[in-house]
């Protein structure tokens, strides 16, 4: 009797464990666009597009490898609206009584799929570089569970920049090389775009008549959506900007969106692209002598350490994980993260260009977005369920560590050994964007300073109870306590202040 393959949107991998597993003469793959998973957040219409796409030319190349696919469209008639739902009409239809699923990368889904009528078998995830029981036996009995560590085990154990048991170049990390400040000009042209085919257009179409009104341009539409795409968007970085991609990783312009970033973390989350490929092909052009060993170190880093961390982070600490408060910060997400009009020139940007591309880079979701809610004390769930809706490589898995843990310090610091806040000295630093601001980030208080400015110390001094224990943030307490009191007094109820507006929906 045939079984079920469930193949996921952001499972298009060709050596899927659950396709591993399966009959090609007997079993029958499902596959559908339902109503659940493209609303269960308001994704980015880009983000859906993706997906869509990517869904449509897998099933094809798998048809044409020989399996049966039985593939749902959103606007199908006969659309169960959710994989559950579709899994139940597909074996109805079949007869099977059995379902081969690789375990989904939500928790949300992983119950669904567990508390099915029929028999569900999840498989582990093994596109990945570390197991989630390997992670468990790496965690036990550690007190922190800090990613330089388990990053290094992940070196050693996939040999990537080793010298046998030692790191190539004699360090672990070449970070301090890596944060060069925004250059002149950028000679890179950006990522590979690709003309959207037939397959392309019809999903945008279909997008634009779901899903337009929601946050986001569906238009122009350029992300690669199938394999052969995302190998050639690969090539084209590692040739092209790699090399320069680690001095300037750390570094922010208002009208460069891409700078020397990649922007293949979506192909790599939909399964088009394996970690280790991605990896082979940097680490190649550093022993080539094409790629300095700061920006391949920095490189292969965030994907055997960050993207491989964040995963086990959000299996380790359970369901609960995307809606933790440590902070206990309760204001509402303001209306300038939709696009409503801010003075502050950084996160107009940053805002703009997540609107129209569904990307913006590490720093400037860190630094940005990221720094600005965590000083404002908005509500984690809000800035988590922001994050997941505006970026195009937004999957839980990832989205909560890195927003409710990293971003936020919403975890209490299982992830960040402090919280990622700054004043605008650091966004001027890295950025070309305070020459445009209506603000003056060398103010430090008074009509016109940088609202960060203050913040930055309101921050400190609201959770001094919590941080100033914390080794690494006591100069910074020594700093605030060395002000006169007076003009403590005035940072904070400058801080308060813009608060005040912020939440009353003033223009800041
Ligand atoms: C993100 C997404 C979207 C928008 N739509 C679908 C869909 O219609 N069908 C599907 O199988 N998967 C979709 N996905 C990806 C899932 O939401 C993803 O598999 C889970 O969030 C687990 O990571
Ligand atoms: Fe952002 Fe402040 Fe710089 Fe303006 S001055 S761009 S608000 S950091």
């Amino acid at each position: 009797m045939s079984r079920l393959i469930l193949v996921l949107g952001d499972q298009l991998s060709e050596n899927l464990s659950a396709l591993r597993e399966a009959d090609k003469e007997s079993d029958v793959v499902v596959m559908a666009e339902v109503r659940e998973e493209a609303t269960y957040v308001q994704h980015h219409p880009k983000k859906i597009a993706l997906v869509f796409a990517a869904m449509r030319k897998f099933a094809a190349s798998l048809r044409e490898d020989g399996w049966d696919v039985r593939y749902t469209e959103l606007d199908d008639s006969d659309n169960a609206g959710s994989i559950p739902g579709e899994l139940l009409r597909r074996a109805d239809e079949t007869g099977a009584k059995e379902v081969i699923a690789t375990e989904p990368g939500e928790w949300r889904l992983i119950e669904a799929l567990s508390d099915m009528p029929l028999k569900v078998h999840q498989l582990a995830d093994d596109r990945f570089i570390a197991s989630r029981s390997e992670f468990e036996d790496w965690a036990k009995g550690r007190k922190s569970l800090r990613m330089e560590y388990f990053y290094r085990e992940q070196r050693k154990k996939t040999g990537y920049m080793m010298d046998g048991d030692e790191p190539a170049g004699g360090q672990w990390n070449y970070d301090h090389d890596n944060r060069q400040p925004a250059p002149e000009d950028i000679d890179f042209g950006g990522p590979m775009h690709f003309t959207p085919d037939e397959t392309v257009e019809a999903v945008l179409e279909l997008v634009e008549a779901r899903f337009g009104n929601w946050f986001g341009e569906l238009r122009p539409f350029w992300f690669a959506t199938d394999r052969g795409q995302a190998r050639r968007a690969l090539t084209h970085f590692v040739k092209h900007a790699l090399p320069k991609f680690g001095d300037y990783q750390d570094a922010m312009m208002g009208d460069e969106r891409f700078l020397y970033h990649s922007v293949i973390s979506a192909y790599m989350n939909l399964g088009l692209l394996d970690p280790r490929e991605v990896c082979d092909a940097v680490e190649q052009s550093w022993r080539d002598g094409d790629t300095p060993i700061n920006a391949a170190e920095g490189y292969i880093r965030q994907v055997i350490g960050w993207r491989e961390y964040m995963r086990q982070i959000y299996f380790h600490e359970g369901p609960d994980y995307p809606r933790r408060n440590a902070l206990n910060h309760q204001r509402a997400l303001p209306p300038l993260y939709w696009g409503a009009e801010t003075m502050m020139h950084c996160l107009s940007k940053a805002v703009e260009q997540t609107r129209d591309e569904a990307y913006a880079h590490h720093i400037q979701r860190l630094m940005v977005t990221g720094n600005f809610a965590l000083l404002c004390g908005i509500d984690p769930a809000e800035v988590e369920d922001w994050y997941m809706r505006v970026y195009f490589d937004a999957f839980e898995w990832v989205t909560a560590p890195n927003t409710v843990g990293m971003s936020q310090f919403a975890d209490g610091g299982v992830i960040a050994s402090k919280p990622y806040v700054s004043s605008g000295t650091y966004i001027d630093k890295m950025s070309d964007y305070c020459g445009d601001c209506h603000y003056s980030v060398k103010q430090k208080t008074g009509e016109g300073a940088c609202p960060f400015n203050v913040l930055y110390w309101h921050f400190m001094d609201r959770h001094r109870d919590r941080f100033e224990k914390n080794p690494r943030m006591a100069q910074m307490y020594g700093t605030w306590d060395r002000m006169k009191p007076d003009k403590r007094e005035t940072i904070v109820a400058e801080a308060e202040d813009f608060l005040k507006r912020l939440s009353s929906g003033d223009t800041v």
